[in-house]
């Protein structure tokens, strides 16, 4: 009797497992952007260093705490792939660029890498929904969320360096101020 108790307990469990599991499709969507957030958090990375090598240091931490964070979302969504059944795959990383021509190109390429992922995350969301998979729809609302603030944040920034424009004096106020803009926070 016993037996046959514990062989129900695992077979439920063994159900309750299928039920929750991830499907393929949801699976490899998600590990898709495991792979854009590291990028992300990489390319940053690389931001931070040219900044710092410019003397910006106000710029720089700004991105060394946005690469922190994105470096976050990557290990937030591993985390539930592995705890929906899935297996979360570390991506082998793109080599960001070395260089950068100026402030406001760096900027316009974090606001176009943010428009990029945010296209990346409709995916998945369109993606849960066609697979009903109301679960990880739900987590990927904290995404959705996330880039709005993103992408506003990275066009406050860019009107204000048009604001600027060659300014020396306004340039060094804004890599002060900088220092206390955080990117979205987690
Ligand atoms: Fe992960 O938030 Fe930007 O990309």
């Amino acid at each position: 009797r016993e037996l046959k108790i514990i062989l129900l307990i695992l077979f439920c469990n063994f159900i309750k497992k299928l039920i929750t599991m991830l499907t393929k499709k949801v699976e490899n969507a998600l590990n898709k952007q495991i792979e854009h957030e590291a990028n992300a958090s990489q390319f940053y990375l690389a931001m931070a260093s040219w900044a710092e090598t410019k003397g910006l240091e106000g710029v720089s931490s700004f991105f060394y705490r946005h690469s922190d964070e994105e470096r976050e979302h990557m290990l937030k969504l591993i985390k539930y792939v592995n705890e929906r059944g899935g297996h979360a795959i570390v991506p082998s990383l793109a080599k960001p660029p070395k260089v950068f021509d100026c402030l406001s190109h760096v900027f316009q390429d974090l606001l176009d890498h943010e428009v990029m992922v945010s296209r990346e995350i409709n995916k998945v969301v369109d993606i849960c929904l066609k697979d009903k998979d109301y679960t990880t729809h739900n987590f990927m609302q904290w995404y959705v969320a996330e880039q709005i603030e993103e992408e506003a944040l990275a066009r406050h920034i860019l009107d204000k360096l048009k604001l600027i424009g060659d300014d020396k004096g306004g340039l060094y106020l804004f890599d002060r101020d900088i220092l206390n803009m955080n990117p979205a926070k987690n």
